[in-house]
């Protein structure tokens, strides 16, 4: 039996209250999809499969460089931090694996991490090495850049940070190690953009060497900060090209937040497909930059976009395609547990909106050249409100109906807030 954190009876109380009005949505939209000659029940089907991880840095109250304004009942611990990810999981049902970051999230004893972990029936997504800030037991500081610093031996402790993680998620169950560096420049002549690529490169081959068979290296590209005028991984090419000359094991990783502003990111999700070489997802959302917003809230379209990209992948049985959902957010003003509740399922909305594009009807248009009917059949989808099958979804897996309504009746929050009292001193700072 797994530890529940919510009251089932709240669940089962609130979900017979609102049963009889979701039934009566889902019959309709039911009746809708069949006359575009889909089955209600295969979607929803496949809305109870879908799974995004959450990420453990995530549940706490995220800030800015200006300023953080703390929560109450934050998550002082990684235990701390999955049970509040169990909250989530257990009234959303599509998040039932956490991506953990070291050294954050480092343990003395990883078996007991992973007995706690089970107990909750969480699974360990990615592992997130950390080489972007200085530790305070660290000898050699990543002032100058870690995995391309000039300094061979600061490259060493880099590296070796690296493998640590991968040994400390073979004790997790884990099967991926996510790489993302800080390295790059704020003046030009500061770098050598081809030496610091080559030392990256270089030190990337010793990592790799270490990723087990059934594991795969995720690398992050990030176009700016915390170096403002060359990043050494800075945008999808940078990130392709270390991937190829890796090998088969190392894909890219895809976060929303991470591009110029106006950039087509559904073209490049199709081009990582294409070549084998999607890795995953960090999802969220932006206005301006690497905002790191909720998913969805900015621009839902875009993000259908690249779920378009994705199921017609699926569809299409592309070789070698099986990409990682993760939500990488900041949640400066809102709970982290509703903001990551309401953003899983935004995604998952996504994802069951392309599901019900007429493909035949789109490929039809693209041989035509009827370039706006082929946008009217991605719009088509787009616009049905398919908030019955994500409702149902949960429903039927013991889930919330009203998550965000749950938990809130809950009074979970003020309950820990009780047990987890502020961190004292934590001023303005950074996540
Ligand atoms: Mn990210």
């Amino acid at each position: 039996m797994k530890n529940q954190r919510i009251s089932s009876e709240l669940i089962s109380e609130n979900n017979e209250a609102a049963l009889k009005h979701l039934q009566e949505d889902y019959d309709h939209l039911s009746t809708v999809l069949s006359r575009q000659n889909i089955d209600i029940e295969a979607v929803t089907t496949q809305a109870q499969a879908f799974e995004i991880a959450v990420p453990s840095w995530g549940v706490g109250t995220g800030g800015t460089r200006f300023a953080r304004f703390p929560g109450i009942g934050e998550p002082r611990n990684v235990f701390e931090k999955l049970e509040d990810c169990a909250v989530i999981n257990q009234l959303s049902q599509c998040t039932g694996s956490v991506s953990p970051h070291f050294p954050w999230d480092k343990v003395d004893d990883f078996t007991e991490l992973k007995a706690f972990s089970d107990s909750y029936g969480l699974q360990w997504d990615s592992i997130n090495s950390n080489t972007f800030q200085d530790q305070a037991d660290q000898a050699l500081s990543y002032k100058y850049g870690s995995l391309t610093n000039t300094d061979a031996a600061t490259r060493e402790q880099a590296i070796a940070h690296n493998l640590e993680c991968i040994e400390w998620g073979k004790q997790l169950g884990s099967n991926r190690l996510t790489v993302w560096v800080g390295d790059g420049s704020n003046h030009p002549g500061q770098q050598h953009f081809q030496h610091s690529f080559e030392r990256y490169l270089d030190s990337m081959k010793t990592i790799y060497s270490a990723i087990p068979d059934d594991w795969e290296l995720h690398i992050e590209h990030k176009m700016f900060e915390p170096a403002f005028y060359s990043t050494v991984v800075q945008d999808w090419g940078s990130n392709i090209l270390a991937a190829m000359e890796l090998g088969d094991k190392a894909k890219s990783l895809v976060d929303l937040g991470h591009h110029a502003p106006n950039v087509n990111i559904e073209m490049i999700v199709s081009r990582l497909i294409q070549f084998k070489k999607l890795g995953g997802f960090h999802f969220n959302d932006s206005k301006y930059g690497d905002d790191d917003l909720d998913s969805g809230s900015i621009h839902p379209y875009q993000q259908f976009l690249i779920f378009n990209e994705l199921v017609d992948a699926e569809a299409r049985g592309q070789e070698g395609f099986n990409p990682s959902y993760m939500l990488d957010q900041s949640h400066n003003v809102t709970d982290p547990i509703e903001s990551l509740i309401n953003s899983a399922i935004e995604v998952q909305r996504s994802y069951i909106k392309a599901l019900i594009v007429d493909r035949a009807a789109l490929s039809d248009c693209q041989e035509r050249n009827d370039a706006l009917m082929a946008s009217n059949t991605l719009k088509q989808a787009f616009n049905l409100d398919v908030s019955p099958i994500l409702a149902m979804a949960r429903y039927r897996q013991g889930g919330a109906i009203n998550p965000l309504q749950t938990y809130r009746q809950s009074q979970y929050r003020a309950q820990v807030a009780e047990v987890r009292p502020s961190v004292a001193g934590s001023g303005s700072g950074i996540v």
